[in-house]
C-alpha cells in the first residue's frame, strides 16, 4: 500500500545517498507526485515516500503504462511509469505505443540487468532498446551515477518538447544502490529546472504566414476549423473558443479533439469522421463540412477515421494547418504551415482576425447558425428511437441518453475502443470548451477503458467520472478492479454486455457474410466478478433500472460496476455501416 511520506527502513543504510536518492530529487524537481509501478526498482520505490512520491500498483504493466496515460492528459503533466527488465518490460509496450500515436508524454524508467552481467544472458535479460525502438519518442541508458540528473532530464524534456510522446530511460539495477563516492562531483552545475508539465515551450508559428492564414479565414465564405486531440495537449481549447467566436466559424473535432469545444455552442457540429455515419451526432451536417472554403486545421493528424478514410474534406478547399510537429503538415492535406504550439499560434490568430473587417463573417453567422440547429434536431430526431427505447436487451444509445442527462462539465468521460468509444463521442455532448473525453484513439486498441479511468482517478479525486467499456475489452484489464479497491478510488463502471466482440463480428459479417466463432462468448456475470474484488457490482438488464442505477453509483464511494445486458445486434453510427440496408 501507500507509504506515508517520512524516512524509509532505508533511510540508515543510505544515509549519504544512493542512485535512487538522485532519481528522486529529479523526479521531485519535474514535480512528480506519483509513480505507476510494482515495486520494481524496489529501491527506488522503497525511498520515494521520502520525496513525497506515491507508488500508484498497477497489476499488469500494460494498464500500469495506460494509468500513466490517462494521468498525463488530464494533468498536463508528464507521467512517469516504471517497470522490471524483461516481461514486465514488454507488456509496457502495448501503453507506450498508444502514447506515441496520440502524442502524450510518459517517462517509463525501465530496470536493466546488472552492469557487470551484462550481455551474459543475465536473468530476463533482453535488448530493451530494440524493443521500445517503435513505441518510445526516445531511448537511453543511464550507466553512471554521475548522470543521472543529466538524463532524468534529458528524458522529461523529450517527453515535454515539440510533439510530446513517451520515453524509455533504462536503468541497470545497481545503479540505484549505488553510493556516490564521498568526493565525487558532478559534470556541470547542479540542474535546478522543472521540466515536468507540457507543453515544455510553446513555439508560435511564423508571423508572416499567422497575417495570410488571417487573410483567407476573413476573405472565406464557408471557413471550417477541424479541432483534434492537440487542442487538449497544448491546454487550446479556450483560445479556440476564442477564435470561434470571434470570426464566426463553425468548429468540428475529431474523437480526439472531443471535448475541445462546448458543443452547445451554437457553431459547434460535433465529432466528425466515421463516426457520421447513421444515427452520427454531425451526419446531418455533412454539406457544411464538405462544402467548405477554407478549413482551417488545428492539432490534428487528419487521420483515416477522422476524415472518414480521407473522403470527407473536400479537395479544393485551401488548408490551414497547426501543428507542433512540422512534419504532419501537408502529409495528407497540403496547406498553408503554421508550425507552431496550438494555444500560442490561435492566440495569435485570432488577434490579427480581429484587425480585419468581419462583417461577412457576421453577417453569414445566423444562416451557418440555423443550417447547425436544423442538423441537430434531424440528429434528435432520426436517433430518438434508440435513445428512447424501452427494449431489452437494452440499446447502448438509451444508456448514453441516460448518462448524457447527468453529465456536467466537470466530469471526466473515459471510453475504451471499439463501439463504446463511439457511442460515447456521439451520444454524450460536452458541457464547455476543454471537457475530457477519455479514448485510446492513438491505435484503438481493447484494455484502456478501466486503466485510464485508475489514471483519470489518481490526476482528479474529486471530479465525477464515468467510464464505459465493451465486454471484449474489459477482459483484457478484470484484474485492475482489484486495484482500484485497494487504491479506495471512486469510479462508475459500465460494461456493455453484449456477450460478443462486437465491432469485430458485425465488420466480419458485412465483409464477409460471416464471422469466426470466437467472437461470441460464454456469458459472463460481470457484477459478480466486481464483488469478487471487494467492489460494487450491478446487473442491469431493463432500461428503467439505468437511471437510478446511476444516480446510486455517481453517490457511492467506491467503485461500482454495472454490467449492463446490452443488444448485440446495436449497430453504431460508423459510416462503414450506412452499407447496411
Ligand atoms: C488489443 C486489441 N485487440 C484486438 C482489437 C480488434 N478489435 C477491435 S474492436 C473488437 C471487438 C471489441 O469487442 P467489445 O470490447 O466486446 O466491444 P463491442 O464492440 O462488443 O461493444 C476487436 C476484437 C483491438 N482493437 N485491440
Ligand atoms: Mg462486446
Amino acid at each position: 500500500m501507500n507509504r506515508p511520506p517520512g524516512p524509509s527502513r532505508y533511510h540508515h543504510r543510505y544515509a549519504n545517498g544512493c542512485g535512487a536518492h538522485l532519481f528522486l530529487e529529479a523526479l521531485r524537481r519535474h514535480g512528480v507526485e506519483v509513480m505507476f509501478g510494482q515495486s520494481i526498482p524496489s529501491l527506488l520505490h522503497l525511498i520515494a515516500p521520502e520525496f513525497g512520491i506515491r507508488q500508484i500498483g498497477y497489476r499488469t504493466e500494460n494498464a500500469g503504462a495506460a494509468m500513466a496515460d490517462a494521468y498525463a492528459r488530464i494533468t498536463n503533466k508528464v507521467a512517469v511509469v516504471t517497470a522490471q527488465n524483461g516481461p514486465a518490460a514488454t507488456l509496457l509496450v502495448p501503453g507506450l505505443a498508444e502514447a506515441l500515436k496520440a502524442s502524450i508524454p510518459v517517462v517509463a524508467i525501465v530496470q536493466e540487468v546488472h552492469r557487470a552481467q551484462r550481455d551474459r544472458n543475465a536473468f530476463q535479460e533482453l535488448d530493451q532498446v530494440a524493443l521500445f525502438a517503435g513505441c518510445a519518442k526516445w531511448i537511453r541508458r543511464v550507466d553512471e551515477l554521475a548522470r543521472v540528473a543529466d538524463y532524468v532530464d534529458m528524458a522529461f524534456t523529450a517527453a515535454a518538447s515539440g510533439r510530446p510522446g513517451p520515453v524509455v530511460l533504462l536503468c541497470p539495477m545497481d545503479l540505484f544502490e549505488e553510493v556516490p563516492a564521498a568526493a565525487a562531483s558532478a559534470v556541470g552545475p547542479a540542474r535546478l529546472s522543472s521540466l515536468g508539465a507540457f507543453p515544455l515551450d510553446r513555439p508560435c508559428a511564423d508571423p508572416q504566414k499567422i497575417r495570410e492564414a488571417a487573410g483567407l479565414l476573413a476573405a472565406a465564405r464557408r471557413p471550417v476549423i477541424v479541432a483534434g486531440g492537440g487542442i487538449h495537449a497544448s491546454d487550446a481549447a479556450a483560445a479556440l473558443a476564442k477564435l470561434q467566436e470571434t470570426a464566426s466559424i463553425p468548429v468540428v473535432t475529431t474523437s480526439m479533439g472531443k471535448g475541445a469545444i462546448d458543443e452547445s455552442h451554437p457553431l459547434s457540429i460535433g465529432v466528425a469522421g466515421y463516426v457520421m455515419g447513421r444515427r452520427g451526432m454531425a451526419r446531418h451536417s455533412r454539406d457544411l463540412i464538405a462544402g467548405a472554403d477554407v478549413i482551417l486545421l488545428a492539432g490534428t493528424r487528419m487521420n483515416q477515421n477522422g476524415t472518414d478514410s480521407w473522403k470527407l474534406y473536400p479537395a479544393a478547399a485551401t488548408y490551414i494547418h497547426i501543428d507542433i510537429d512540422g512534419q504532419e503538415i501537408g502529409r495528407n492535406y497540403e496547406a498553408l504551415r503554421l508550425a507552431g504550439d496550438a494555444r500560442a499560434t490561435l492566440e495569435v490568430l485570432t488577434e490579427e482576425l480581429s484587425r480585419h473587417n468581419l462583417g461577412a463573417r457576421r453577417a453569414a453567422r445566423p444562416a451557418i447558425e440555423a443550417a447547425i440547429a436544423a442538423g441537430r434536431r434531424a440528429h434528435a430526431d432520426e436517433a430518438a428511437p434508440v435513445t428512447t427505447s424501452d427494449a431489452a436487451p437494452i440499446r447502448p444509445e438509451r444508456l448514453m441518453a441516460e448518462l448524457d442527462r447527468r453529465l456536467t462539465g466537470d466530469a471526466i468521460v473515459v471510453a475504451d475502443a471499439s463501439y463504446a468509444s463511439v457511442w460515447t463521442v456521439n451520444y454524450l455532448r460536452s458541457r464547455r470548451p476543454g471537457m475530457r473525453f477519455l479514448t485510446p484513439r492513438g491505435l484503438a486498441g481493447l484494455g484502456w477503458g478501466l486503466p485510464f479511468a485508475i489514471g483519470a482517478r489518481t490526476a482528479r479525486p474529486e471530479a465525477p467520472i464515468w467510464c464505459v467499456v465493451g465486454d471484449g475489452g474489459f477482459a483484457h484489464v478484470w484484474s485492475e478492479l482489484e486495484t482500484a479497491r485497494r487504491l479506495g478510488l471512486r469510479l462508475v463502471l459500465m460494461v456493455l454486455n453484449n456477450q460478443v466482440l462486437g465491432y469485430q463480428a458485425h465488420a466480419e459479417d458485412l465483409l464477409f457474410g460471416d464471422h469466426s466463432d470466437v467472437c461470441d462468448f460464454a456469458a459472463v456475470d460481470h457484477a459478480a466478478i466486481a464483488r469478487a474484488c471487494g467492489c460494487e457490482g450491478w446487473r442491469i438488464e431493463r432500461p428503467g433500472e439505468i437511471g437510478p442505477a446511476l444516480d446510486r453509483a455517481a453517490n457511492s464511494d467506491t467503485v461500482v460496476l454495472l454490467d449492463i445486458v446490452t443488444d448485440p445486434k446495436a449497430y453504431p453510427p460508423v459510416t462503414l455501416y450506412d452499407a447496411i440496408k
